[in-house]
């Protein structure tokens, strides 16, 4: 059995605490979410907390739980969606007795006594789909299989990512004989307000190109103007995905940090890979979709020219 050591550790604690990543996507929170039903809702004597610090309000995840020191240093702690241990939504994870991981991004930082990284998954929630399809006599909540579909299509662009696989798909369809409210759940998750319908017209106008790298930038007066945060306005990034002719497309806003105005990035490529120039410019993330942080406009005007180099 894959999971066998994963489930072996559930059942021996008592108390169990389940991280995921600072600033978290759908795919952190819903496997997250997902995790601590399922745990709950198998073992209703052990104690699960769904640990973080910030949420995501794309879906109708659960709150998160308040836990002290003492009581989290008995736990175990499984953390997903994650690569490194800077990245973890509260850094208390250290308290607890030990880890185990489970990722999808490569593995640049091995933590956790047992550890499940599986590059080939488009998702964390299509692993966790995974464990729970191969722990089949115990219950998956409609709830729980909702917080994995969540987290599977928007990992995946409603299945369109270059990561989407064939068994992808299949654990899509293991969550759907639950009775996952297939297209509600597209419409919560994809819908966009008139607002921000009319910002896509305004980044689609920005967009500086040669054709093949496309990028726009939103400083903070435009951040401003639209009354949109800097983290839903890099959403649009998707927005750009859609043209013949973009090779590679990224999306830019400003913050101030220390007095001063920072960028962070979202980038995104057909085929060429670009998260080893995303590490070099305090970024990362899968191979073709990354993130970049707190760029001066200098470090930030480097990296385009970097991305059309690799691209050209
Ligand atoms: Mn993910």
């Amino acid at each position: 059995m894959k999971y066998s050591e994963l489930i072996k550790a559930i059942e021996q604690e008592d108390d169990i605490a389940v991280f995921r990543h600072q600033h978290p996507d759908c795919d952190a929170m819903g496997s997250q979410c997902a995790l601590t039903t399922w745990i709950r809702d198998s073992f209703p004597n052990k104690n699960v907390y769904l640990m973080g610090t910030e949420t995501c309000d794309q879906f109708d995840f659960l709150p998160i739980d308040t836990i002290s020191d003492s009581r989290l240093s008995r736990c175990m702690g499984i953390i997903l969606d994650t690569a490194n241990t800077d990245r973890i939504d509260d850094q208390r994870y250290q308290k607890c007795r030990y880890l185990i991981k489970i990722d999808h991004h490569p593995d640049t930082e091995p933590f956790g006594r047992i550890s499940y990284v599986q590059t080939s998954a488009a998702a964390t929630c299509e692993i966790i789909s995974e464990f729970f399809m191969e722990q089949e006599h115990r219950k998956v909540s409609l709830q729980t299989a909702s917080f994995l579909y969540a987290g599977l299509l928007t990992d995946t662009l409603c299945f369109r990512t270059s990561n989407t696989t064939a068994h992808t798909l299949a654990m899509a369809s293991y969550l759907a004989v639950f009775g996952v409210d297939i297209p509600g759940t597209n419409r919560r998750l994809f819908d966009q307000t008139m607002q921000e319908y009319r910002f896509a017209n305004e980044l689609r106008s920005r967009i500086i190109t040669d054709s093949k790298v496309a990028y726009a930038i939103f400083e903070l007066s435009d951040l401003k103007k639209w009354n949109i945060t800097a983290s839903r306005a890099r959403n649009f990034i998707d927005e750009m995905g859609h043209v013949k002719e973009f090779q590679a497309w990224a999306l830019f806003t400003a913050r101030i940090c220390d007095n001063h105005i920072v960028y962070d990035g979202s980038i995104r490529s057909k085929k060429v890979p670009i998260n080893s120039l995303a590490a070099r410019y305090n970024g990362g993330g899968h191979v073709n979709a990354v993130g970049v942080k707190g760029l001066t406009i200098d470090s930030l005007n480097k990296f385009i020219y970097e991305l059309k180099n690799l691209i050209h």
